[in-house]
């Protein structure tokens, strides 16, 4: 059979999805994920105005021959635009084989490794005791892993804080539509001091393993903003409290300056999130730099393109930490699932649900229990989208902020 139609579909249940549905000439359906936040409309029009007419009557079944089609075929390589339209089309292609087997995509990929799929969840709090009630939150929830991002005195609101308040867990999202709810022209801006947060972050670790204990993973984002001397004193001073990763501690694009935080300090390091391409990690899995890889299957060409790259890094002994924010679609969150469960290397997943509106036009098969994600044993990927549900929510423009020192200087966010 072939690829007979090729829609993108844009949707803001409270905030911006882009998902391709593909379908087969003998109707059977497929779905991928292609947001790309506050980029998202760049992708949407990669995929129609570009891509969708060299889709139709293409086999759908030669899912490698159509990445590589798409891939070398661009002449222009990598980018996240180019890769996350790449990765709709291939977990489309996959969610299609899947449902020709009768299998979820997990059974294509080898099958289940583990029973379930741990899953970290998001802890804020503006202060201390914000922060110890939403552990505390998740801990009765049954999580074992927790991110733990907090406010920083004097600088207002952060990266990764909600400013909800204590009791409120599902709320934070980092892509801000204008203050009315509509549009929004222009990125928010938030301000930033390396120094402040050094100084303010490890006691706020040594109190959480006072408090919860030695049991808990505790994960934290350093979202790229130190340098790689700032963020070798940062993973060295936090050695004692024990932490299951710290993230994108530097920049991304300087796979070399992870050398300099190896070199003093054990911290497990996981770095990808903004990667899209293997050659991204080559050195950081070649000289073992990282521990985990975080890239999205959204953002990193797929399902295809993610499992050799996680297959790469097992060779070096490094595992998987999937990004999962919200936004990632519920599809792109499947793909992760079905992969984390299949892979040997599975490390742990990042888990942000989704809110109640975005659940009703993304319908999941998708379990939590006791801290554990499973997929779903539904043919495919488990994910199908209520086009009506969807056609209800009319794009909205977000951006995520800008973040700048405290004298003006833009600063990464
Ligand atoms: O800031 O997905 O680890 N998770 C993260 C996310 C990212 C957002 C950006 O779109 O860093 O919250
Ligand atoms: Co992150």
């Amino acid at each position: 059979m072939t690829i007979d139609l090729v829609d993108v579909n844009i949707t803001s249940p409270g905030r911006n999805f882009v998902t391709l549905k593909i379908t087969t000439s003998d109707g059977i359906v497929g779905w991928g994920d292609a947001t790309l936040n506050g980029r998202e409309l760049a992708v949407a029009s990669y995929l129609s105005d570009h891509l969708a007419s060299m889709l139709v009557g293409r086999d759908e079944d030669r899912i490698e021959d159509t990445w590589q089609y798409l891939y070398r075929g661009a002449y222009w390589r990598r980018g996240p635009v180019t890769m996350a339209a790449i990765a709709a089309v291939d977990m489309a292609l996959w969610d299609i084989k899947a449902k020709k087997a009768g299998m979820p995509l997990y059974q294509l990929l080898g099958g289940a490794s583990r029973d379930g799929v741990r899953v970290y969840a998001h802890a804020s709090g503006t202060d201390y005791a914000a922060l110890a009630n939403a552990i505390t939150g998740y801990e009765e929830l049954g999580f074992t892993a927790v991110r733990v991002q907090t406010g920083v005195p004097g600088l207002g609101q952060i990266y990764g804080v909600s400013s909800a308040g204590p009791g409120v867990r599902y709320d934070y999202e980092p892509a801000k539509r204008a203050a009315d709810g509509g549009a929004a022209e222009r990125p928010h801006e938030e301000n930033w001091d390396t120094r402040t947060y050094l100084s303010h972050m490890p006691g706020v670790f040594a109190r959480i393993r006072e408090d919860f204990g030695t049991g808990l993973r505790i994960l934290h984002d350093g979202h790229h903003r130190m340098s790689p001397i700032e963020a070798a004193r940062f993973a060295k001073d936090v050695e004692p409290y024990d932490l299951f990763w710290l993230e994108d501690c530097t920049p991304g694009e300087d796979q070399a300056a992870l050398r300099l935080v190896r070199q003093h300090s054990t911290t497990p390091l996981a770095i990808g999130e903004i990667f899209n391409s293997v050659y991204d990690y080559q050195t950081l899995i070649t000289e073992r730099l990282i521990d985990y890889v975080r890239s999205a299957v959204t953002h990193t060409g797929g399902i295809t393109a993610m499992k050799k790259l996680l297959d790469f890094a097992a060779v070096y002994g490094i595992r998987s930490g999937i990004h999962g924010p919200t936004d990632i679609s519920p599809v792109g969150m499947a793909a992760a699932l079905h992969l984390d469960l299949a892979i040997h290397n599975f490390g742990i997943q990042e888990y942000m649900p989704h809110n109640a509106e975005t659940l009703e036009v993304f319908r999941t098969s998708f379990t939590f229990d006791r801290g554990f994600l499973h997929p779903g044993d539904q043919p495919g990927l488990g994910v199908e989208l209520d086009e009506e549900a969807a056609a209800g929510h009319a794009y909205t423009k977000a951006y995520l902020p800008v973040n700048r020192l405290l004298d003006g200087t833009v600063h990464d966010w």
